[in-house]
């Protein structure tokens, strides 16, 4: 079998798993959201990292079927969390254009959440810029349509693209997700501060939340807290984790 054909199967057996990381509020301390990151426990290869399947899932389609299941898979599990009493928080779900472009998105959305009884406040779709201007009038169309549903959508990566201003200012957006590139070298880079410390205010301007990714040092965070980033997300906060791991992590933070 290629390895196209084990993924095809693979979605259909239940394969493919997820993690979560956690990002947390800088001013209180809390857990307020997740990302949920995809795994594949390959039958013969072992466990497999999104660097390794979801360039062939999204060249092949079946970027579409895996995300559909990655949706519904997300908010049945967000869900339970909160039926358990655990503090109800975000979850983040990554799209790629391939799925974006899917006539059946929004259907498959929609599916997830009646399916789970979620509701859409607490699903956030994670866009990328490049993803957003390949086709700018047709994303806002759609971007519209979820927020009315009640979904929150955010820039994923942000500032790494070719047209990142383009975007704030194009695109419904409620979070800007601050690329880890411009956090790794904060501790000793002026040039890097300067910049994240610019690209804070430029977010909280325009009133959406800002979500400093990849934050891996205390110093780090101290000094995105002096800029007042509202949210973090990084190793020095946790690890992508099982859900298991994850909701014991939440139920202490209760
Ligand atoms: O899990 P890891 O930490 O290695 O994630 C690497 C990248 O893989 C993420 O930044 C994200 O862009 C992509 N990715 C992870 N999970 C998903 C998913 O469920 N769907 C899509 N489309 N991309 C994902
Ligand atoms: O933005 P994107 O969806 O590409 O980001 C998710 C990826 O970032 C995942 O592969 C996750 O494992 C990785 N990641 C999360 N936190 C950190 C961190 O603190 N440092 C580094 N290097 N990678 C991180
Ligand atoms: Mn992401
Ligand atoms: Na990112």
């Amino acid at each position: 079998l290629t390895l196209l054909e084990e993924m095809r199967s693979g979605i259909e057996n239940g394969d493919f798993f997820l993690e979560y990381q956690p990002q947390y509020n800088l001013v209180s301390g809390r857990i307020i959201g997740a990302e949920a990151l995809v795994r594949w426990q390959h039958p013969s290869l072992g466990r497999l990292m999104p660097g390794e399947f979801i360039g062939l899932a999204e060249e092949s389609g079946l970027i579409v079927p895996l995300g559909r299941w990655v949706m519904k898979e997300a908010c049945r599990q967000n869900k339970a969390w909160q039926d358990a009493g655990l503090t109800p928080i975000t979850i983040g779900v990554n799209v790629s254009a391939r799925q974006f472009s899917d006539v059946g998105l929004v259907a498959d959305v929609t599916a997830a959440l009646e399916e789970s009884g979620m509701r859409a406040t607490y699903l956030e779709l994670e866009l990328t810029e490049s993803l957003l201007i390949q086709n700018a009038e047709q994303a806002v169309e759609l971007m519209d349509d979820f927020r009315r549903i009640g979904l929150k959508l955010a820039i994923d990566d942000f500032g790494i693209g070719y047209s990142s201003l383009v975007a704030l200012k194009s695109f419904p957006l409620t979070r800007l997700k601050i690329d880890r590139s411009f956090i790794r070298d904060l501790d000793y880079d002026e040039n890097d501060r300067s910049i994240a410390r610019a690209i804070v205010s430029l977010g909280r301007e325009l009133g959406l939340c800002v979500v400093a990714e990849g934050v891996e040092t205390a110093k780090q965070q101290a000094f995105l807290a002096s800029c007042r980033c509202e949210v973090v997300q990084g190793f020095h906060f946790g690890r992508p984790m099982s859900a298991n791991k994850f909701g014991k992590l939440l139920g202490m933070t209760l």
